[in-house]
């Protein structure tokens, strides 16, 4: 079998092929979280802008965790094949934007260096909402957060994200570097003002007066990022070791969709993105909303309530007519809060919703999905609720997704089954609800609503809301997910 490799790459049918050779082009973005989602995102429509216009923007990728994806990237020129699955046949190009990786838990002195490089002009990030340690409530760091605590303590050495950018812009500081532009691609609600946040919050802590030099030389764009992205399996590489011949140990594999909304803010310049498709706007807040409370939000909803009803997959979900009911029902209620877009018919936007999630060619668990609950309700479904409580709109949409949860903390399936919960605060919510009555909606809707600094006072101090909650996540505990589906659907 053939390697995926410079060399290989050559011999592969023309359409596969990057419309540029690699080599000509240099480093330009140094990017944190090398994941499936950059690589089927952003290093796909960085991808596109060298081939549309050339220039030294190709990404130095660093794994903060994993050091497989580097193995496999380094072994392979950093090439790797990403496959979009929409309606019409499949399509599979070669994806050649990725010039280097470092594996951070190997060396993170080699990350701390690469802010030092004076051709990096921007930094993106798909780290995970739950990286980064925010306290989001007071636009601040988390101190109690692991990776902050510990950079706090030794800020030259940081290997957490806060601390890592703190320290590289220091280094770009003390080296009379121009600053880069800092783009946060997690899904969380303005994200650049929150990365600001965070990391002037770290600085501030560690040498103030570099707090005022970020303030004044870094920019923060904010970015609404989609794209469905399911992790790969097997299956992903034998597709494209039958269909093309060729092994790829970092093939990934998305829906046909794609949408970049960015800020325009890059003082150092940046590629031409918009080859790829992304859009360049003054204000990302409201495509942001629509995001992760249509898409971000049912999905959550489809996570908890399809896991817990036995689908495996979003796209079985989706057979499912009566929660498909109650995801359409939802992505309603969610847009209400959304406000108006200049070129977006919510409408349409919510049509189309529901054909991605039913895609047949994209095997997305809802386990998968429901990962990190605590760092995912607050912008999806927390925010949305406060709103239709405060306009007198229907609230039970999002009371139905939070009883779901509710549900689904508790940690055990319906024929027994114990799963873990895969949430940052996992122990904590165990701890919280570990001695109530597992029947008892109203013990665990209140022990969950205690949590600190998660449920929103506006929520846990309206009776409305938490009645709502607790009669829903009685009847899912009483008669099952399925029969509750089928209940609320009415
Ligand atoms: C999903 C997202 O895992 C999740 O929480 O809701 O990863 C979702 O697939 C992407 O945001 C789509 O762009």
């Amino acid at each position: 079998m053939t390697k995926l490799t410079q060399e290989t790459a050559r011999d592969l049918p023309a359409a596969l092929s990057p419309g540029y050779v690699p080599g000509d082009h240099g480093v330009g973005i140094l990017h944190l979280g090398l994941g499936a989602f950059h690589r089927a995102h952003q290093a796909a429509y960085t991808d596109a802008a060298l081939a549309a216009e050339g220039g030294d923007w190709r990404i130095l990728g660093v794994s903060l965790r994993s050091t497989g994806i580097v193995d496999a990237l380094a072994a392979q020129n950093g090439l790797f094949t990403l496959t979009e699955r929409g309606d019409g046949p499949d399509r599979t190009r070669v994806i050649a934007s990725i010039a280097e990786t470092i594996a951070a838990s190997r060396d993170t002195e080699a990350v701390r260096r690469a802010f030092e490089r004076p051709e990096i002009r921007v930094v993106t990030l798909t780290v995970t909402e739950k990286a980064y340690g925010f306290d989001r409530a007071a636009m601040d760091i988390d101190p109690a957060h692991a990776d902050v605590a510990t950079d706090l303590k030794d800020p030259r050495n940081a290997s957490g994200v806060l601390g890592l950018l703190t320290e590289g812009l220091r280094r770009r500081r003390d080296a009379g570097l121009a600053a880069p532009a800092i783009l946060c691609c997690d899904n969380l609600p303005e994200n650049g003002a929150l990365l600001a946040a965070g990391v002037l919050g770290f600085a501030r802590r560690v040498d103030p007066s570099l707090a005022e030099w970020i303030e004044r030389e870094v920019s923060f764009p904010s970015s609404m990022v989609d794209r469905i992205t399911p992790a790969a399996t097997e299956e992903t590489t034998a597709r494209v070791r039958d269909q093309f011949g060729i092994d790829d140990a970092a093939a990934i594999e998305c829906e046909a969709f794609t949408q970049w909304v960015i800020e325009e803010d890059f003082p150092q310049g940046r590629p031409n993105w918009e080859a790829g498709g992304a859009l360049f706007v003054k204000d990302v807040a409201p495509y942001e909303r629509m995001k992760l409370r249509m898409l971000n939000g049912a999905h959550s909803l489809i996570a908890y309530a399809g896991f817990l009803a036995g689908h495996v997959y979003v796209r079985d979900a989706m057979q499912d007519a009566a929660l498909v009911r109650l995801v359409d029902r939802h992505m309603k209620a969610a847009a209400l809060t959304v406000g108006h877009l200049p070129d977006i018919d919510l409408d349409t936007y919510r049509g189309e919703l529901l054909a991605r999630f039913a895609n047949p060619s994209i095997a997305h668990q809802t386990f998968q999905i429901a990962m990190d609950g605590t760092q995912k309700l607050p912008q999806r479904i927390f925010a949305p609720a406060i709103e239709a409580l405060e306009s007198d709109a229907d609230m039970a949409p999002f009371a139905f997704a939070t009883a779901a949860w509710m549900c689904y903390c508790t940690g055990i399936a319906e024929d027994g089954t114990p799963y873990d919960l895969r949430d940052p605060r996992e122990v904590e919510i165990r701890a919280a609800i570990g001695k109530t009555d597992k029947q008892d909606a109203k013990a665990i809707c209140d022990a969950l609503m205690s949590l600190p600094d998660f449920f929103p006072a506006a929520l846990t101090n309206n009776a409305t809301f938490k009645d709502a909650c607790t009669t829903r996540l009685q009847v899912i505990l009483t008669k099952g997910m399925a029969a509750a589906i089928l209940q609320e659907a009415g």
